[in-house]
């Protein structure tokens, strides 16, 4: 099965509208939440006054920070490097507000209506502080401060270096320096997030029904922060509609419901509205790089120097550093770059906290190395296909180590073909006859490009990852994952992983994900790592409980278990498929109480955790062709090319489907999608009339090339590739529209390049066509 185009097991219900997202779970006497936001992205917290709020009827709680206990419990966070000046996030505000959107009370009343209506009564005071919104500005002497354990607003600075930079720069025939700044963007999924928390009062267990990317670790966080025993907390991952990574972060509301539902001792649902959505979703991607290339006149890579600036907002909460430190780990990509050296700033800002999405870090390095790459070919004179190639890791060199150290594991580049998969792209997009075909259009007045982006990932990180497999006496297999999926269809994936083991029908197994009350540990579904980690442990107990079976059975019918076999459903005889015995009837014989083996234990269930720190690295080449209307600058993409290496692919058709979702969010950063701030930290962009998205007439249809270099690191050969189409697609089609407009005199050296920005570039290089001004 491994291998197999099959349908995924999880749509039938979805289509059927029979899932059950966070907002689906109801209880009778369900009460509902709301948050009282600051309207300020910087001031003094004077005094927070909910007793009006409590008099309201309908209303049954309302409280600030001073009722969350003396020392109220901070977000922790999950890397520390040494350099870290921490500015942990409280559930609400205790002396200070620091950016527009930062909860300040809460309000839990018998509907949201009543909730929100209370929330106007609170009396709060503000001391209005000077904003800084702007990281380059922030981390400027005389800047305001937010935190005063950092007055100069660096929250950390994470140095990554190899190899011996002075040396490659000073003996450099060149060297090529640019400032490329990648926007505030995030994810915006179809399902905001939510938080259901109900007290069973004869357990005393919270069950708490979360839309987050890793309930085990929020079962456990939120056990420190309640300090009550692991025990007590029980979190279940439901249906999630999109997650992106920015569901696997810990957030205010993930405490402040279960906090409330505790103090009211009725069960309390809180569902994000889209405004809120935008104002405190992890943002994601602002960066700022400063780069310096060193080359050979014939196009050899010396050396990359690079300082970058995270704006990382207002807080770090656990995987606030993150995006800053995979940047950092991520510019060389997978070409031969001797000498490196990454300063890594993170700057604190007045605005949302900065978190992971889709590719955490590497859509932003990527970005800076593939717009330089083409600004570097364009200086040189070199065809910018014939610069890559030339730079390229070769099969001979891998495994290939960078000497860095990223996340606290190596950066090791475990196997590829980079060169195959480049070539394979080129010949797929045509790339040799586009120049001419570009030329031509020009002749008629048309602005065509094409972009490449090479790019590649971190995937599969470790420590480890849960999975079971059980065999209920009836004979039905179960798997429960510590996976927690957003709609990759992981399901049907992991079955087919123990189809193949156990040789029953993949869609007879079920699959739980994403439930602590089943699964002592997990880790969750971010970085890539469903079918690396949850894959490989779903292996481990499937080989296990393969053997059992086949020991039970070959015990039933009285011959020894190597000849006894899996097929069809049934363990028999090797040779003699008449000789069989039924996966009920084994199951009824690993029964306490059953046939077994002297000496075998009961039951058929065996649970593994596959422990691995040596993450997979995936890659991929994205070759985007798009137009440009030279009257107005708005780009449309056209043809896309996308050879994509994951190691083996469990289902190509569910491959195909995280890529080409992945190109549209890529799509959407490059030419659309923006969370602005104004310069006093007013958000711009909270809701979708000011945060434009692509839809589906702005996604081309994406062509797919599969290279498949198996991963040494696991036995599936598998890498990770849930994440590469977001990487890719951002800079191929940034990369594209600059290839439509740069012979005119201008430079793209920012994203995204709305119709306004491309305008005004060609404008400024006095290339505006005539009577476009009249209308702009
Ligand atoms: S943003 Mo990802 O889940 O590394």
């Amino acid at each position: 099965m491994v291998g197999a185009s099959v349908r995924r097991m999880e749509d039938p219900r979805l289509l059927r509208g029979e899932a059950a997202f966070v907002d689906d779970i109801r209880f009778p006497g369900l009460l509902h939440m709301a948050v009282l936001r600051s309207p300020h992205a910087h001031a003094r917290l004077l005094s927070v006054d909910v007793r009006a709020a409590r008099e309201l009827p309908g209303v049954v709680d309302a409280f600030s920070a001073a009722d969350l206990g003396a020392e109220p419990p901070g977000i922790p966070f999950f890397y520390n490097p040494e350099s870290f000046r921490p500015a942990p996030q409280y559930p609400l505000a205790t002396d200070t507000v620091r950016y527009v959107g930062e909860g300040v009370a809460v309000v839990v009343a018998e509907s949201r209506h009543l909730a929100e209506d209370a929330l106007e009564l609170i009396e709060v005071d503000y001391e209005l502080l000077e904003a800084v919104v702007d990281a380059y500005a922030a981390i400027q002497p005389g800047a305001p401060v937010l935190h005063e354990n950092a007055p100069d607003n660096v929250a950390a600075t994470m140095v990554y270096e190899s190899g011996d930079v002075e040396a490659a720069f000073a003996g450099a025939d060149r060297v090529i320096s640019k400032r490329l700044d990648m926007q505030r963007y995030t994810g915006i999924p179809m399902e905001t997030r939510g938080v259901v928390g109900h007290r069973d009062a004869v357990t005393a267990e919270m069950t708490i029904w979360a839309s987050t990317q890793w309930p085990h670790t929020m079962r456990t966080v939120l056990a420190g922060m309640l300090a009550v025993p692991a025990r007590s907390i029980r979190v279940i991952t439901p249906d999630i509609g999109g997650g992106f990574g920015i569901k696997a972060d810990f957030y205010p509301e993930d405490f402040l419901v279960p906090f409330a539902a505790g103090r009211v001792g009725r069960p309390v649902k809180w569902i994000e509205d889209r405004n809120e959505h935008f104002l405190t979703i992890a943002h994601s991607r602002e960066q700022i790089h400063e780069v310096e290339i060193a080359l050979r006149d014939d196009g050899t890579i010396l050396g990359l120097r690079a300082r970058h600036i995270t704006d990382c907002g207002a807080y770090q909460r656990p995987l606030g550093l993150v995006n800053a430190s995979l940047a950092g780990t991520s510019l060389a990509g997978i070409y031969r770059v001797p000498a490196l050296r990454v300063e890594a700033v993170c700057a604190s800002t007045n605005k949302a906290p900065a978190s992971a999405y889709r590719g955490a870090g590497a859509p932003e390095a990527t970005f800076a190395r593939e717009r330089l790459l083409d600004i570097v070919a364009r200086e040189l004179g070199m065809d910018r296909a014939e610069l890559r190639r030339k730079n390229l890791l070769t099969p001979e060199e891998m495994p290939y180590d960078t000497g860095l150290v990223s996340l606290e594991a190596a950066v090791i580049l475990d196997s590829g073909s980079f060169p195959a998969a480049f070539e394979q792209a080129l010949d797929m997009a045509d790339y040799a006859g586009f120049a001419a075909r570009q030329q031509a259009a020009r002749e008629e007045g048309r602005l065509i490009g094409m972009g490449i982006c090479v790019y590649h990932q971190l995937t599969g990180t470790g420590p480890f990852e849960g999975g079971s497999v059980r065999v209920d006496p009836t004979g039905e297999v179960t798997i429960n994952s510590g996976a927690a999926p957003q709609g990759q269809g992981t399901a049907t994936m992991l079955a087919q992983i123990a189809a193949d083991e156990l040789q029953v029908p993949h869609d007879t197994i079920k699959v739980v994900f994403g439930d602590t009350g089943r699964l002592a540990h997990g880790m969750g579904t971010y970085a890539s790592r469903n079918a690396v980690m949850a894959g490989t442990a779903v292996m481990m107990a499937s080989t296990k409980v393969r053997e059992k079976a086949l020991a039970l059975a070959a015990h039933l019918v009285e011959v020894d278990p190597s000849d006894m076999v899996l097929e069809d459903g049934y363990a028999h005889v090797k040779g003699v498929p008449t000789t069989r015995v039924s996966w009920a009837e084994i199951a009824a014989a690993a029964t306490p109480g059953g046939n077994r083996p002297e000496g075998m234990e009961p039951d058929l269930e065996s649970v593994q955790y596959f422990e691995n720190m040596a993450a997979p690295y995936s890659y991929g080449i994205h070759i985007a062709e798009v137009e440009v209307d030279p009257d107005t600058g708005v780009t449309t993409v056209g043809r896309y090319v996308v050879v994509n290496d994951a190691g083996t692919i469990v289902n190509p058709r569910n491959a195909e489907g995280q890529i080409a979702g992945g190109v549209a969010q890529g799509l959407g950063g490059a030419l659309m999608e923006e969370l602005v701030y104004a310069p006093d930290g007013q958000p711009q962009s909270t809701s979708f009339l000011d945060y434009l998205i692509p839809g589906s007439l702005d996604v081309p249809d994406v062509e797919i090339g599969h290279l498949e270099t198996k991963s040494p690191l696991n036995p599936l050969g598998v890498k990770g590739m849930g994440e590469g189409g977001a990487i890719g697609g951002h800079s191929a089609v940034a990369n594209a529209v600059a290839d439509a407009i740069e012979h005119l005199g201008c430079t793209v050296t920012r994203t995204p390049l709305k119709p306004a920005t491309v305008w005004e570039l060609m404008r400024s290089a006095g290339a505006a066509p005539a009577g476009a001004g009249t209308t702009a």
